[in-house]
C-alpha cells in the first residue's frame, strides 16, 4: 500500500498494482548476404551484414550491446559487418537489458571470414603448343581454402566457352580451335562471389603429318652374322620422337629394337639368325605429337657366309682334281699290257683247254671245286701257273686292277672273239 498526504485534499486510499519484470529481453542475430553455410560453418565475407532484433515481455529494451572477438563491447545501434577483419573464424558476441534491469545473458555467433578468391595455378597449355589435332584441352588448378570453388569459367578470345570440368584440383575444358595465336582468360568465383582473374596466351601448331622414312638399307646377312638395317627418318613439325626396328622370324611374334640415331641415319641391328632363316622386318617411326608412320614389311633369308662358300669350293676343286690324278696313275699301268700280247700268241692254244675243261670236269673231281673253278683254274695250273708262276705271279697281280678299267679289257675280249 502506497499513501499520500497534501494541503487541500481530503484524505483517501487508492490502491495500485504493481507488476514486478523480471524476466531479460531475447535478441536474436540475422546474417545477411553473402553467406555460405558448409556442415557446421558459417562463412561470411566482409560485405555481410548482421543485424541484432531484441523483444522483452514487459518493461521494454533498455538497450542491445555486441563486441567482436576481444574488441570493447559497442551498443548496437545498426547492422553493421566484419569489414577490415582477417579471414578466418570470429565470434560475434551480444546480449541486450530491459527498462527493469534484466540483463541477457550473452550469446556467441562463430562466423568464418572469407574475402579470399580461389587462387589459379599450373595453367596449360601456353606458349607454343604443337600437337595432333586442333582439339586443345585447356586446364588450370583452382583452390579455394575457405568458402571453396564455386564456377571456374573460359574465355578464349573473348568469347565465353563455358564452365571448366573439375577433375581432383584440376579444372579442364577442351575446345577446338584455329592455329594461329590465341588468348585465354580463366575466371574463378568462390560460394561467396569472392571472383578472380588470369589471362593467357596460346600459339596453336597442328602437326597432323607422318614421319617421312627413307633410304632403307639392309647389310646381307651371312650365318653368324647380325643384319645391321638403316634408315633416315625426318618430320616436319614436331620432329622425330622415336625409330624402332621390328623383326619376326616366324611371321607372328614381333621383337622391337630402338633405332639409335648416329650422323643422319638411324641404326639397328637383328640378331644373327641360322642359315635359310626367313626373317621379316619393318621401321616404325613416331614424331613429338603421336603421329606414326610405318615401312611396308621386308624379308630377306640368311645365307652361308662367304669364307663357307670358298671353303666348299676349293674342297670341290681339290675332289675333282684328285680325280684326275688318280685316273692319269691308273692308265699309265695298262702300257704294262703289252706284256699282255705275250700271252696272245698262247690263246690259241686256249679253245682246246675249253673243249678239255669239261671233259676234265667229268672226270673224278670234288664237286665244289666245280661251281668255284668251272675252267680257269685248271686251265691256269695246265698251262701258266706252272711256268711263269716264280717270277710273273706278282705282275699279274699287279695287272688285275686294270681288268676293272673298260678300255683294256675290250681289246681281249675281241682278241677272244676273233
Ligand atoms: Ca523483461
Ligand atoms: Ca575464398
Ligand atoms: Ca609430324
Amino acid at each position: 500500500m502506497i499513501s499520500a498526504s497534501a494541503t487541500g485534499l481530503t484524505s483517501g486510499t487508492a490502491t495500485v498494482t504493481v507488476i514486478a519484470d523480471t524476466i531479460p529481453p531475447v535478441t536474436t542475430i540475422t546474417i545477411g548476404l553473402p553467406k555460405h553455410y558448409a556442415g557446421n560453418y558459417i562463412y561470411v565475407n566482409s560485405s555481410t551484414s548482421f543485424s541484432l532484433s531484441t523483444s522483452d515481455d514487459m518493461s521494454g529494451v533498455e538497450k542491445t550491446k555486441y563486441r567482436v572477438d576481444e574488441d570493447p563491447w559497442k551498443e548496437y545501434t545498426s547492422k553493421f559487418n566484419l569489414s577490415g577483419y582477417s579471414d578466418g573464424a570470429h565470434e560475434i558476441r551480444y546480449y541486450s537489458i530491459d527498462k527493469a534491469g534484466n540483463s541477457e545473458a550473452e550469446k556467441t555467433l562463430t562466423v568464418i571470414l572469407d574475402n579470399t578468391p580461389p587462387s589459379i595455378g599450373d595453367p596449360s597449355p601456353t606458349g607454343s603448343l604443337i600437337q595432333k589435332t586442333n582439339r586443345v584441352t585447356f586446364t588450370v588448378t583452382v583452390e579455394d581454402p575457405g568458402s571453396g570453388v564455386k564456377e571456374v569459367r573460359l574465355t578464349i578470345d573473348g568469347i565465353y566457352q563455358g564452365l571448366m570440368t573439375k577433375r581432383g584440383n584440376n579444372y579442364t575444358r577442351t575446345v577446338s580451335l584455329d592455329e594461329g595465336d590465341h588468348s585465354w582468360m580463366v575466371e574463378v568465383v568462390d560460394n561467396l562471389g569472392n571472383s578472380g582473374i588470369q589471362n593467357y596466351s596460346l600459339e596453336l601448331i597442328v602437326d597432323n603429318t607422318l614421319p617421312t622414312i627413307s633410304g632403307l638399307y639392309e647389310s646381307s646377312p651371312a650365318w653368324g652374322e647380325s643384319t645391321i638395317v638403316s634408315c633416315q627418318v625426318s618430320d616436319e613439325e614436331s620432329g622425330v620422337k622415336e625409330v624402332f626396328l621390328y623383326h619376326s622370324t616366324d611371321g607372328t611374334s614381333w621383337s622391337r629394337i630402338a633405332m639409335n640415331l648416329i650422323g643422319n641415319r638411324y641404326y639397328a641391328s637383328i640378331p644373327s639368325q641360322p642359315p635359310f632363316t626367313k626373317v621379316r622386318y619393318y621401321v616404325e617411326a613416331s614424331d613429338n605429337v603421336g603421329n606414326i608412320s610405318q615401312t611396308s614389311i621386308f624379308e630377306y633369308t640368311v645365307g652361308l657366309p662367304t669364307w663357307l662358300y670358298i671353303l666348299i669350293v676349293l674342297i670341290a676343286v681339290l675332289a675333282i682334281s684328285s680325280i684326275f690324278l688318280l685316273r692319269r696313275r691308273k692308265r699309265p699301268r695298262p702300257s704294262p699290257t703289252p706284256k699282255a700280247p705275250e700271252p696272245k700268241p698262247e690263246e690259241p692254244p686256249v679253245p682246246p683247254p675249253a673243249e678239255e675243261a669239261p671233259l676234265e670236269l667229268q672226270e673224278p673231281v670234288s664237286s665244289r671245286e666245280e661251281t668255284k673253278l668251272p675252267s680257269e683254274e685248271e686251265e691256269a695250273p695246265h698251262e701258266e701257273s706252272y711256268e711263269p708262276s716264280p717270277g710273273e705271279a706278282p705282275s699279274e697281280e699287279e695287272e688285275m686292277p686294270s681288268i676293272f678299267e673298260e678300255e683294256p679289257q675290250q681289246p681281249e675280249g675281241e682278241g677272244l672273239e676273233s
